[in-house]
């Protein structure tokens, strides 16, 4: 699907799509992973719920112990109230050739929290003027994690719906072995095999020929995690339409 952002130079973000690119596969993963209640979860998740102000914390605790190096990612979205405050023909409906116009109600804040099995926080995502949170943690240790959602701030509704989605993912990347025709050296035919499938949009990059001139000479035993950068766009798909299907509030 082609975003109009794609092709304007002036339009950074599509109106519908955002960065106009989504992994829908990973979205299509994480959503068949099913919806789970606060409690004990799957490494992989979601939950349509809600949470009053004064309430404890929501908590989502993972099933297995983590491993270090992991990284777990979880996305927190609620909506925005928005109320039609002058409405000149008193139809309800939003006219712009009236001149009526909208206000949007504050935003509540929630926040993600993640604490380690002594119930100690070691990682959050709190900000405090959006209704979003978002954050994708390095595990540093092997242990048992809780994710939990928490109503920092009541500012609009004292009840607020909210969807959050998670998911345990091994460290972005692939393994390199500069040795590739593993004749037990690397050497130039290594090297030209590199450089003829080197650029942008090719099999290799210059973390693969960094890897190979810094390993030019050896046996070449070693393999190598070439880092990629995180994408989370699935999550943020996913809950894009988790939203919309839990039925944005529109106040009027
Ligand atoms: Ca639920
Ligand atoms: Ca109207
Ligand atoms: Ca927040
Ligand atoms: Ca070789």
């Amino acid at each position: 699907m082609w975003s109009e952002a794609y092709t304007s130079t002036t339009l950074p973000l599509d109106r519908q799509l955002g960065a106009g690119q989504v992994d829908a596969l990973a979205a299509a993963e994480q959503y068949a992973a099913g919806e789970c209640a606060p409690g004990t979860v799957p490494t992989t998740g979601w939950d349509l719920g809600e949470i009053e102000i004064g309430d404890a914390p929501s908590t989502y605790a993972f099933d297995t112990t983590l491993s270090e190096g992991v990284f777990i990612t979880a996305t927190l979205a609620w909506d925005r109230r928005i109320m039609l405050t002058q409405d000149a023909n008193g139809d309800g409906i939003f006219d712009l050739r009236d001149n009526d116009i909208m206000e949007a109600a504050p935003l509540n804040n929630l926040d993600i929290n993640i604490f380690n099995s002594d119930d100690e926080l070691v990682f959050s995502s709190e900000s405090t003027i959006d209704n979003l949170e978002h954050l994708y943690w390095l595990v540093p240790e092997e242990d048992d994690y809780y994710l939990t959602v928490a109503f920092q701030e009541q500012l609009d509704t004292t009840v607020q719906e909210y969807t959050l989605a998670w998911n345990v993912s091994d460290p972005p990347g692939n393994l390199f072995h500069p040795d590739i025709n593993e004749d037990g050296l690397v050497d130039g035919s290594d090297l030209s095999f590199v450089l003829g499938n080197f650029g942008p949009e090719k099999l290799y990059q210059d973390a693969h020929l960094q890897i190979l001139i810094d390993s030019m000479g050896s046996t070449g035993g070693q393999s190598y995690l070439v880092q990629s950068i995180p994408e989370p766009s699935s999550c943020m798909l996913l809950l894009v339409g988790l939203v919309a299907l839990g039925g944005l509030r529109w106040k009027l």
